[in-house]
């Protein structure tokens, strides 16, 4: 039990809502069994006609996971981390499945753990306050929940651009390439979510109501030069085209690309290579679960959560330090799936 997200059914829509304010609503084990029950139920439940999605208070949406209490357990057993990736994928893979429309309210930071929630739904809202990012290279992770499904089906190289340097989409951005489905000025979320509550059938036009034309999309002026210096398939090959680049705009994303763990970026660039080939979701979870249960216990994300969230120093030491020293060997390892008994699994209804 846990009182971090509210699930409740109100008339004849079932709510999700992420209530954990002091963490930007990081997900923890607990929301994610608790949102994986509620949605279990109402698939069996006709009274349920929609799934809405948004967090209850403060600002929003969601930073991620609770990747703090992931590195403890990576430190040690790694028993808990296993079990929260396991249930946050599940939960992932469920809302993905999900027969019953849901709505999600990216109102805010949407990051990580956060994509992986959001992502899945059938209407996905962009405000002017979304912040959308797949940061975990900046931690020595690489972009889970989903990411290489998602990433892998953005157009040309944007998800790779977006896995390799943690890039900040605005929601005009997330709209343009397809990540989000409506741009929703924040002042109207009110009217809207009382709307869907009084009318769930006509959630698509209600939606479409609502929405408004989204202002110019940088990502789109950006994107000739994305698909150009991100075209390679290896690192060290985009780096080198980055920095022949003269143009300021290469000059920093290369500038911020090297602060990256390399071997978060080799798994990325791997993934959504893998991934864009999938044809099944669950495929896509067993893959990731089994990259993070190596992942979680390696120095490099228990080194980037130190850095990042813990000390704050900002000055991860990552190991191996180059892109050149992270070995095919290595990724093959990381690559390996779990042997069975140990592979990840979908809930079972
Ligand atoms: C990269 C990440 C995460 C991050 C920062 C990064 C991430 C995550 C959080 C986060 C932020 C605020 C919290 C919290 C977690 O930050 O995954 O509990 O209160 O969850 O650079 O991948």
């Amino acid at each position: 039990m846990t009182d971090d997200v509210l699930t409740l059914v109100d008339g004849k829509v079932g709510r999700l809502r992420l209530k954990r304010p002091k963490a930007l609503h990081a997900l923890t084990e607990p929301m994610c069994a608790a949102m994986l029950d509620a949605v279990a139920a109402w698939r069996a439940d006709p009274a349920v006609e929609l799934i809405l999605l948004d967090h209850a208070e403060g600002r929003g949406f969601c930073a991620g996971g609770d990747v703090r209490a992931v590195a403890e357990s990576g430190q040690g057993d790694g028993a808990a981390a296993r079990a929260f990736f396991h249930r946050e994928y599940q939960l992932n893979h469920l809302l993905f499945t999900s027969a019953k429309p849901i709505v999600s309210v990216m109102d805010g930071v949407v990051m990580g753990g956060g994509v992986g929630i959001a992502l899945p739904a059938r209407y996905r809202v962009a405000t002017e306050r979304t912040m959308f990012a797949m940061p975990e290279a900046t931690i020595g992770l690489y972009p889970d929940v989903g990411g290489g499904w998602y990433l892998s089906r953005l157009p040309g190289r944007i998800g790779q651009y977006l896995a390799l340097t943690a890039a900040r989409l605005s929601g005009a951005d997330a709209v343009a390439i397809g990540l989000a489905t409506h741009y929703i000025p924040s002042d109207r979320l009110d009217a809207v979510k009382a709307a869907l509550l009084a009318d769930p059938q006509a959630a698509a036009s209600i939606l479409d109501d609502a929405a408004i034309v989204p202002p110019d999309a940088p990502i789109l002026a950006q994107q000739a030069q994305i698909d150009r210096l991100f075209a390679a398939e290896a690192l060290e090959d985009i780096l080198a085209a980055l920095d022949a680049d003269d143009s300021d705009w290469a000059r920093d994303v290369v500038a911020g690309l090297r602060t990256k763990s390399p071997l978060s970026c080799k798994i990325a660039l791997r993934l959504l290579r893998e991934s864009a080939l999938r044809t099944d979701f669950g495929d896509e979870m067993r893959a990731e679960y089994g990259l993070s249960v190596h992942v979680c216990q390696r120095h490099d994300f228990l080194e980037g959560v130190r850095a990042l969230l813990i000390d704050k120093d900002n000055a991860p030491r990552w190991d191996p330090a180059t892109p050149e020293a992270v070995t095919e060997t290595v990724l093959d390892t990381i690559f390996t799936p779990l042997p069975d008994g140990e592979a990840w699994e979908p809930l079972r209804l």
